[in-house]
């Protein structure tokens, strides 16, 4: 192993604002908001505050399921949350979610407005609202909430721990990348493992567990993510591959994927959604 910078953590900790890190314009060590900012409120009962990043793509995808599967119900306004200019620190978004992260829901439908935030009890309301894509009972929905909280708990491996000291560190630390390498590899295989005995996560049905992995493990088998494909031979997963491509051909994950999302392709982008025909080709100007 080569060797790091030798580093001595001082007593007590203190904020270096100028750590340089790719996130160091927005990251801080206390909650709250900065500055006020009311959240816009469009005409749908369902209002999504969001990006599209993997835990965004969960609730656009589940969205859009919810809307294929004649769900009218499910028809939501998704404002874009602009995270890397501090849009999640305005007091109308921390008032939705306390915790200050991208996706954020109001449900408007009942008397009282209902705040819900972390992705996974996003996707647990919106299924258990509309009765779908959740078994209703058995072991089948043991299986699909236990594999809906391994996503919530492992993804942070990958995201904060192997995505963030691949590709976006200042430095690259062969401790660091190796560790999370080795993690992010022992998942993949846990799906693996889990795919070769099912068609999907929780069973023979797709469901909101296959909705919350595949954003993350899935774009990563298709080398979608932090450009890792090769390092992480990804290919090797198999049955993880069979799965991630059926799921990446379903129409509403392609629509959900586009939402919020201000970079790539323009065919991709779709800043904001508020209706389904959104998503029709713009005529070109
Ligand atoms: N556990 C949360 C994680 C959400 C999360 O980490 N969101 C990121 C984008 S993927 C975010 O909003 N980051 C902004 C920040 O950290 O200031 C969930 O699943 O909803």
């Amino acid at each position: 192993m080569t060797d790091s910078p030798a580093y001595t953590p001082p007593t007590v900790w203190s904020w270096n604002k100028d750590n340089g890190g790719r996130f160091a314009n927005i990251n801080r060590p206390i909650a709250g908001p900065t500055h006020d900012k009311d959240l816009p409120v469009g005409r749908h009962p369902l209002q999504l505050y969001s990006l599209a990043t993997p835990n965004g793509v969960k609730v656009t995808v589940m969205l859009e399921e919810l809307l294929a599967l004649g769900h009218s119900g499910a028809e939501y306004d998704a404002w874009l949350i602009n995270i890397n200019e501090g849009n999640q620190f305005g007091s109308g978004f921390v008032a939705v979610n306390p915790n200050s992260k991208i996706p954020a829901l109001l449900d408007r439908s009942g008397p009282l407005p209902v705040r819900v935030f972390e992705s996974g009890a996003i996707l647990l309301h919106l299924a258990e609202k509309f009765g779908a894509l959740l078994p209703k009972d058995g072991p089948g929905r043991s299986e699909c909430l236990c594999w809906l909280f391994w996503q919530m708990g492992s993804a942070p491996y990958l995201g904060g721990g192997f995505g963030h000291f691949y590709a976006y560190a200042p430095s690259k630390i062969e401790y660091a990348i190796d560790r999370f390498a080795m993690e992010a590899k022992r998942q993949l295989d846990v799906l693996d493992r889990r795919l070769a005995e099912s068609a999907y996560l929780a069973g023979p049905d797709y469901t909101i567990a296959d909705i919350a992995v595949w954003p993350w493990y899935g774009a990563l088998a298709l080398g979608l993510l932090y450009g890792a494909g090769e390092f992480l031979q990804v290919q090797d997963y198999r049955h993880v591959q069979r799965w991630a491509r059926a799921i990446a051909e379903r129409p509403p994950v392609q629509r959900g994927q586009r939402v919020n999302r201000t970079w790539g392709e323009s065919a991709g982008q779709l800043a904001e959604r508020h209706q389904a025909s959104d998503f029709d080709p713009r005529p070109s100007v």
